[in-house]
């Protein structure tokens, strides 16, 4: 695929995306969200040598604004409908994706943008970056799962309020929420993210795999997360990286995983 709004550099097995729309402050608008789908459903998948990825936004300025607002304003109750769920499926891809996903904050993360960020595995927050779900003062609610994944991360009643208010909040106030892992220096957003894929990337692929799996499990409706944790643990005991992590233990040398 020829990418028009996404810029995707690999350095050392890990993709940095970068959403590129700086003028409209990286609005999610349909082609990007196509562009982010051929990403995580299939070139990102195809790579056995990649640790990991990290969305980050152009500018200085946001992360990303938000769906783009221009493009969703006509909508009938049907469209809407299907505008969210085409939008849910892919975060469920970035949620999904079986290697580490970090958002790299770097300002404004609001609405759809903080929704892409909540997909994400983990975020690493610059001190100007600013979060919110400002969907009420459009006569919306987030469509993209942020009335559900912000419940999981900080709690229904601060969720509530702050989708009810539609307030913004700081770098800081997120990481005493719990939205955010890290808040850095302006500018430190990627290498931060990148030294936390370096850390998981010297574990064994399977097993972070499977952890991403389980951990999903929990919040999935009809699912019994200690059901498909039992299964997964099954699973690690089959791979060869069991075998060599456990072998390494007990040699006293370090594991080389192969990710089999
Ligand atoms: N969509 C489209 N364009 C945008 C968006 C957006 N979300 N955000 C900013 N822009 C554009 C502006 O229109 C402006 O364009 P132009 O220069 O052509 O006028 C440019 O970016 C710069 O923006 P501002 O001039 O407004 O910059 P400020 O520094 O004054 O303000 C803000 C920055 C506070 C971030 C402001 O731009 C803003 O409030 N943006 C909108 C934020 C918002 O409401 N986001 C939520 C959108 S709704 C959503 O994401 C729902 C997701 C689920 C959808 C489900 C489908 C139905």
């Amino acid at each position: 695929m020829h990418y028009q709004n996404l810029h995707i550099e690999h350095t050392a097995g890990i993709a940095v995306v970068t959403i590129s729309r700086e003028k409209a402050l990286n609005a999610l608008n349909s082609q990007t969200m196509l562009e982010l789908k051929h990403f995580f459903e299939e070139e990102g998948l195809k790579s056995n040598d990649l640790k990991g990825v990290i969305l980050t936004g152009a500018g200085e300025k946001a992360f990303v604004a938000g769906a783009d607002i221009s493009e969703f304003k006509d909508l009938d109750a049907t469209q809407g409908a299907a505008f969210a769920q085409r939008g849910q499926d892919i975060f469920f891809s970035v949620e999904r994706f079986p290697k580490p996903v970090i958002a790299a904050v770097n300002g404004f993360a609001l609405g759809g943008g903080c929704e892409l960020a909540m997909a994400c595995h983990l975020r690493v927050a610059g001190e100007r970056a600013r979060f919110g779900q400002p969907e009420v003062n459009l006569g919306l609610i987030p469509g993209y799962g942020g009335t559900q994944r912000l419940v999981q991360y900080i709690g229904k009643g601060k969720a509530l309020e702050l989708l009810m208010t539609a307030d913004m909040f700081d770098a800081a106030e997120a990481l005493r929420l719990g939205l955010v892992n890290y808040v850095v220096p302006a500018g430190e957003e990627v290498d931060k993210a990148k030294e936390l894929i370096e850390k998981i990337a010297t574990k064994a692929p399977v097993a972070i795999a499977k952890v991403i799996e389980s951990v999903n499990a929990y919040f999935e409706a009809g699912t019994d997360g200690f059901a498909r944790e039992i299964k997964s643990f099954g699973d690690c005991c089959d791979t060869a990286d069991f075998r060599e992590g456990a072998n390494a233990f007990l040699e006293k040398r370090k594991a080389n995983f192969q990710g089999k």
